[in-house]
């Protein structure tokens, strides 16, 4: 977490070749789901309510060949996956140490395997133990430690039954697995139960009322492994949508399934991306979007709804101020543009710097001020002028410091300049204009603690001549 924190904003710009280099590789290295069991039992319904697309075809009924069907997609065009199939394994009875060859040469090694059967049966059935038996020997324990169970047609099971069923068919399908491979690991394979019913209402739920596509979110990326994380996550990004108690923000536009992800999902996704090697490199792609987006365009919306998820997933006030910093991006667009029609012309001549405040919580608004106003030391920023060192001197008293808020808003701040050295020091005396001039008023009694974000950055502003 305190990785996070530590970054610096000036980074994102220098990572634009980086971010590159890393969507290159994510866009080369295809991951794979393999998928096993039955025909009919809603392999292909998952996988496509998971990804937010139509990338198997569902109601497909080829029981007899012993074929593999191989689906090939890219998320939003770029990051590539494959899901493999395997009808004929578990419709056969008979073991096959052909066909298990076969898979195991054209399936080499799967990112996420799932062992997916119907919720409502009361045992085991044979066909599922000999395809138990066969994934075994083709993928051994190391397949299966990327395993998650899948439990199908959960809809058709009573809301009463519901929690029996889950756990005593998880614990029957992870002892049959225990017959083939050591039990610890047998018994730490997760299942999740689904319900893909076509016409069940949004979001799709389990009988418990609860909507499912999160469980399975997390259960897979639990799962996945390390080097498919980025692209999933990043991937699947967009269609995150995170409960806040105080936010109902839903701005999924498109019709796939939205991942609902609340506080308990939080500290699972959080570990999971902390814990895997390429933690760094979906921080830094993710990150690389607040500037990225105008070198990147094809791939803006991925970066930027993974920079979204991340600064959710850890609270980070760097990432919220990398959103600032784009959203400042367009507002300087907005106003070079009217300036045209002005006498006046207008420039940043400095970076920018991003300032984050933390108010403490008072009872009413005089003592508010009190605490955090009149007895606050003055903040001193140094800021690194772009301009030449000849124009530095007599544009002094040009310059005018200018903050921008949360709210997009713009606004001058009174502060007092002076040179020092290359850059340009600004002290700020009255810390009341750290306070988003348009966010909502505080209230008068029990404010609580918050914290504000502006950004700070030098204009120089003269008559044209
Ligand atoms: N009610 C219900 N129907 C499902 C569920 N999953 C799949 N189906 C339906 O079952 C049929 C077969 O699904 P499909 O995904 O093609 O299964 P696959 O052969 O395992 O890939 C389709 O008509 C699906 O709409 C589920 O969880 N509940
Ligand atoms: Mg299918």
């Amino acid at each position: 977490m305190t990785q996070l924190k530590e970054r610096s904003f000036e980074e994102p710009k220098q990572l634009i070749p980086e971010v590159k280099l890393l969507l290159d590789k994510a866009s080369t290295r295809n991951f794979t789901f393999l998928l096993v069991g039955r025909t009919g039992v809603g392999k292909s319904s998952t996988i496509n309510t998971l990804m937010g697309e139509k990338v198997a075809e569902v109601g497909k009924f080829r029981p007899v060949t012993k074929s593999i069907e191989e689906y090939k997609s890219k998320i939003e065009g770029i990051l590539p996956y494959t899901v493999f199939d395997t009808p004929g394994l578990a419709d056969n009875n008979e073991k096959d140490q052909e066909y298990i060859s076969f898979i195991k040469s054209a399936v080499p090694e799967s990112d996420s395997m799932w062992f997916i059967t119907i919720l409502g049966e009361s045992r085991v059935r044979d066909d599922e133990k000999n395809t138990i038996k066969a994934i075994s020997s083709a993928f051994g324990e190391q397949g299966w430690q990327k395993a998650i169970i899948v439990f199908t047609y959960a809809d058709k099971v009573d809301r009463k039954d519901y929690n029996n069923y889950l756990t005593e068919r998880t614990k029957l399908i992870q002892e049959e697995i225990a017959r083939y491979i050591n039990t610890d690991i047998a018994q730490q394979i997760p299942s999740v139960a689904v319900a893909n019913n076509p016409k069940g209402r949004k979001p799709l739920l389990t009988p418990d009322d609860k909507p499912w596509l999160n469980e399975l979110y997390t259960t897979v990326l639990k799962r996945i492994s390390d080097q498919a994380l980025p692209s999933i996550v990043l991937g699947t990004a967009p269609r995150v949508i995170p409960q806040d108690t105080n936010s109902q923000e839903v701005s999924s536009s498109s019709e796939a399934e939205p991942i609902l992800l609340d506080e308990r999902h939080k500290p699972q996704v959080r570990e999971r991306i902390e814990g895997s090697p390429e933690f760094e490199k979906v921080v830094k792609v993710a990150t690389g979007a607040a500037t990225a987006t105008k070198a990147l365009p094809a791939i803006a919306p991925i970066l930027l709804a993974g920079a979204k998820l991340l600064t959710w997933l850890w609270d980070s006030d760097s990432l919220k101020n990398l959103t600032l910093i784009q959203n400042l991006d367009l507002k300087i667009q907005e106003l070079n543009k009217l300036q045209d029609e002005d006498d006046w012309s207008f420039r940043i001549c400095s970076n920018y710097k991003p300032i984050s405040k933390t108010f403490k919580a008072a009872p009413n608004v005089e003592s508010f001020i009190e605490i955090n106003i009149e007895k606050a030391e003055p903040i001193v920023i140094n800021l690194d002028l772009t301009l030449s060192p000849d124009e530095r001197q007599d544009s002094l008293p040009y310059i005018a410091i200018m903050g921008f808020y949360p709210s997009k808003a713009v606004r001058s701040i009174v502060t007092n300049l002076s040179l020092v050295n290359e850059s340009l020091e600004v002290v700020i005396e009255d810390i009341l204009v750290l306070l988003d001039p348009d966010e909502q008023e505080l209230p008068t009694e029990n404010i609580p603690s918050f914290s504000t974000q502006v950004i700070l950055f030098a204009v120089d502003c003269r008559e044209n001549q």
